[in-house]
């Protein structure tokens, strides 16, 4: 393939959603984990639900309805102020620290975000990081008004980028990401932040299985439903070898 951009999805491949937890424990000290694992659950499920149902709300949105929903499953209250900064949380996720020197090695492709992020929530994760500098864009699925993984929310890269999805390498540690990009005809390349074997290890040991290691299950192996991807990687720093490979370099 002749490659020329590299694609990124944003929250749990280049930003570590598990950064919110210092934050959901402060707030309700012993609920943190099941508050943050949760959260994202229902963050993710709401933007399928309303993709389905045609009733798209930003990913702001979406973000404060899960922490509502979340709450409320504990019986726990927050005021407004409080709830404020929790929700703000997800705009100061850090990214994880592969992120970084695998930008700067791809800087012969063209880099982007490709995401389900607002543009004011993308445009505060990337402005507080280090990663910016590499970016050309940060494209949100707010221009298209329907979630991933809907083909026409991946329309938009080569919309906004005038790049094919043959000519591009998205790279995705969400499963249904994964699939729903590779559906399109993007190369894929899923980032295993969550090794199989060690989460097989840790559930079979675990006496009892808790929130994190729940959200790890459900959310951070490859799916079983629809196309797989064409490479997994075990951290970013691994992408520059496969772009200078498919770039034929
Ligand atoms: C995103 C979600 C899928 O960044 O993590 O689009």
């Amino acid at each position: 393939m002749a490659l020329k951009a590299v694609v990124f999805d944003a929250y749990g491949t280049l930003f570590d959603v598990q950064s919110v937890a210092a934050v959901t424990d402060a707030a309700f000290p012993g609920h943190g984990d099941y508050i943050t694992q949760v959260w994202r659950l229902k963050q993710l499920e709401y933007t399928w639900l309303r993709s389905l149902m045609g009733q798209y709300a930003d990913f702001w949105t979406v973000t404060r309805e899960a922490l509502a929903y979340t709450l409320a499953t504990l019986g726990l209250v927050a005021d407004e102020a409080l709830f404020d900064r929790i929700a703000a949380a997800y705009d100061a996720l850090e990214a994880y620290p592969d992120a970084e020197p695998a930008l700067a090695a791809l800087g012969a492709f063209r880099l982007a975000i490709f995401s389900n992020g607002s543009p004011a929530m993308l445009a505060a994760l990337v402005g507080r990081s280090p990663l910016g500098r590499f970016l050309e864009a940060s494209l949100s699925v707010d221009a298209k008004r329907v979630y991933k993984p809907d083909p026409r929310a991946y329309a938009l890269v080569e919309e906004a980028l005038g790049v094919a999805p043959a000519e591009a390498l998205f790279v995705s540690s969400n499963g249904f990401d994964v699939s729903g990009a590779k559906q399109v005809g993007f190369a894929v390349a899923r980032i295993e932040r969550v090794p199989a074997p060690d989460l097989s290890r840790a559930l079979v040991a675990a006496p009892a299985i808790g929130p994190s290691l729940m959200f790890k299950a459900l959310r951070t192996q490859a799916e079983r439903c629809g196309a797989a991807a064409d490479w997994t990687i075990a951290s970013l720093t691994d992408l520059p070898a496969l772009a200078a490979q498919l770039a034929g370099r």
